[in-house]
């Protein structure tokens, strides 16, 4: 048991509509770092993630797809390459998953309800207004812009029916209070948001039930309505820790939860609804809410919806989790948004990963290696005033992190430690080993500039095990440091490793990326990628228009043998067929194929044509019919396949 007491932290419950993608990796890798942070320093963590399993749009999905709802979303959630397996790529240390179908959550969301409508706050009514299908939000005339759906933009339809209505309006002035005047919700330009966009206006109550669709927790007391999304969606913080169930035992340990990271179109349920649920139900609400932005991929956010994802699976398979873990967090502040590229990404392995962090310990290592006999330093070591701007830096480090860190600020903290690793680079063309190597006299000077260096890295990497824990740990290991100079403790202490330490030299940490090659390659891929996600088969619409047996009896169709087959000259489409129709006198087609097959693999064969077309000339020559394929659409490519039968078909034979 930790001595610092609990720390509870949770991401939103993701919707298995489709498969995850990277901005979903980013909420749940800053949720993970700060589990590991806190973890690191003492805590007793509870790490919470899941699913948000019900509404209209897996209904819908599922019906596309075929399958029964919970069909559908097993796949997403439990399937290959699915929610679980990308948290295990990702190296997500969650302590619970909750999936909102899970028997526990739904019965405890149906005594839930059932204890709000008993007492008042949850009662029947009708509800008018516009409804977004994608977002499953409804809304007031008052909330939409220029008439669409504020969170997405897209079209809203009329709705009306009878539902339930949670009394959030009797909650309005406790929640502004909350909002305005603790520090509930962060960052502070969150609250004006909410304060401006949804409080000033006035709080409606919400609509919290629905009938027009069966696919959510059924209200059991009164059949054909379902609970709508957020009384379920919201209630999975204080159910996944055994409030009104029996599967978990924890809520007395870990609610209040200390911090619910959301993305930023989620902080109004967040930071207004949820509170409100809490009131009425005379619970602590939680310690903070945190909206971060988005992860955006050419301006705008990303989605499946807009085809415009970025897959985890195929970056960490080519740069490593941590490597991907490190971008998400260190290129812009946890709280605005930030735009993804490829060469962003690269550029940052190169510049952090690979220049300052990989070649620092590789330098470091392999001198250590090179200078001292099996890579162990001697006991004997001398200290110069060169050192103590270094000592200095390293020793002030892990309070300036914990700062940053206790802010949110991945970013900032993980400048923090960059500089550090700069500043050690620095050090070595400072104190220039390789002159101090020449002279043995200088063994002593030598050996305590090594130990600086390692401890400057083991330092840098304790403090970025919550960001990169294989990395991290692969440091440790060369640099040769033991658990007990590898924790958090230690990482506020200069001088915890060993004089005499041994290093073992491992492989290089983070190769550096050839930046053109690698995006040349990585655009090849994700054309495959996004060629494989089009239908695999499409073939053209089928006529609508009718033709008569006696019309249709005109064409002419005959099995004809190819004779001799040539490219056009000056024609990259045309091939010239000779064919055999029976006739006795050869037939000349010409037919624009050349990109599908070699004349010579065509001589022999017994085709297809149409012959009472009337002949016309194509590049000077002329031909005479038509030559009969089958064309359809692979993965947005046109495919076409001349019509070849049986050989033992003799030439002119009359298809009918
Ligand atoms: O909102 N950048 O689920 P969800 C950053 N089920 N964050 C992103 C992102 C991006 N490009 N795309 C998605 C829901 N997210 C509800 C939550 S909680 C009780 C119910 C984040 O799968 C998004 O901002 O649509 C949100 O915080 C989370 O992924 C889940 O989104």
């Amino acid at each position: 048991m930790s001595n610092k007491g609990k720390f509870y932290i949770t991401t939103p419950i993701y919707y298995p509509s489709d498969k995850l993608h990277i901005g979903h990796a980013y909420c749940t890798v800053a949720t993970d770092v700060m589990a590991r942070y806190k973890r690191l320093t003492g805590y007793d963590v509870m790490f919470l993630t899941g699913t948000d399993e019900h509404g209209q749009k897996i209904e819908d999905k599922a019906k596309e797809a075929g399958v029964t709802p919970k069909q559908y979303v097993d796949n997403i959630v439990e399937g290959p390459r699915g929610v679980l397996d990308l948290w295990k790529l990702m190296n997500i240390s969650n302590d619970r998953f909750i999936r909102t179908t899970d028997d526990y959550h739904q019965a405890a969301v149906q005594k839930i309800f059932k204890q709000l409508y008993e007492q008042g706050d949850i009662y029947k009514g009708t509800y008018k207004g516009k409804y977004c299908k994608p977002c499953e939000s409804f809304w007031t005339e008052s909330q939409l812009v220029d008439g669409k759906c504020p969170d997405c933009g897209r079209e809203v339809q009329d709705a009306e029916e009878e539902a339930y209505f949670f009394r959030l309006s009797k909650y309005a002035d406790r929640i502004q209070d909350l909002l305005e005047n603790t520090d509930f919700l962060e960052p502070r330009s969150r609250v004006n948001e909410m304060i401006n966009n949804f409080i000033k206006p006035g709080l409606e109550d919400l609509c919290v039930s629905r009938t027009s669709f069966t696919w959510g927790v059924p209200v059991d007391f009164d059949p054909g309505h379902v609970v709508y999304v957020w009384i379920d969606a919201l209630t999975n913080y204080i159910t996944a820790l055994g409030y009104d169930n029996d599967r978990y035992n924890d809520y007395d340990k870990f609610w209040p939860a200390d911090v619910h990271f959301v993305g930023k179109e989620i902080v109004r349920f967040h930071s207004i609804i949820w509170p409100a649920i809490l009131m009425a139900l005379n619970l602590p609400l939680p310690k903070k809410v945190f909206g971060h932005g988005w992860l955006l991929l050419d301006g705008g956010k990303m989605s499946k919806s807009k085809g415009n994802v970025v897959d985890p699976y195929l970056l960490s398979e080519r740069y490593g989790v941590d490597a991907l873990r490190f971008f998400l967090l260190r290129t812009f502040p946890f709280g605005s948004d930030g735009n993804f590229s490829n060469e962003a990404l690269i550029g940052t392995i190169n510049t952090d990963l690979a220049n300052d962090l990989g070649n620092l310990l590789s330098r470091t290592v392999s001198m250590v290696g090179k200078y001292f006999p099996g890579g162990t330093l001697p006991a004997e070591q001398t200290a110069d005033a060169l050192d103590d701007d270094l000592i200095a830096l390293a020793s002030g480090l892990r309070d300036r992190y914990e700062a940053a860190m206790e802010r949110f600020a991945f970013q900032d903290a993980l400048s923090e430690v960059f500089k550090l690793v700069s500043r050690a680079n620095k050090y070595i063309d400072e104190t220039a080993p390789w002159v101090l190597a020449r002279d043995e006299a200088n063994k002593p000077r030598l050996a305590r500039v090594m130990y600086n260096l390692l401890e400057s890295l083991r330092i840098s990497a304790v403090l970025l095990t919550p960001f990169m824990p294989d990395t991290a740990a692969e440091i440790l290991r060369q640099i040769g440091a033991c658990p007990c100079c590898s924790d958090w403790e230690s990482a506020g202490k200069w001088g915890s490793l060993s004089a005499t330490v041994t290093v073992s030299r491992g492989d290089n940490l983070f190769p550096r990326i050839d930046v053109e090659k690698e995006l040349a390659a990585l655009e090849a891929l994700e054309a495959q990628a996004r060629k494989a996600a089009l239908p695999a088969v499409e073939v053209e619409p089928f006529a609508q228009e009718q033709v008569d047996f006696d019309t249709f009896c005109k064409s002419d169709f005959r099995a004809v043998k190819v004779k001799a087959c040539e490219n056009v000259k000056k024609s990259t489409k045309l091939l010239k067929f000779t064919l055999d129709d029976g006739s006795g006198t050869d037939r000349q087609i010409l037919s624009g194929i050349a990109m599908y097959y070699k004349p010579e693999e065509l001589v022999g064969k017994t085709l297809v044509a149409i012959i009472n077309l009337p002949p016309r000339k194509m590049m000077g020559q002329e031909s005479c019919g038509m030559l009969i394929s089958a064309v359809h659409t692979e993965h947005g490519e046109e495919k076409l396949h001349l019509l070849m039968v049986d050989d033992a078909i003799p030439a002119g034979a009359k298809l009918c």
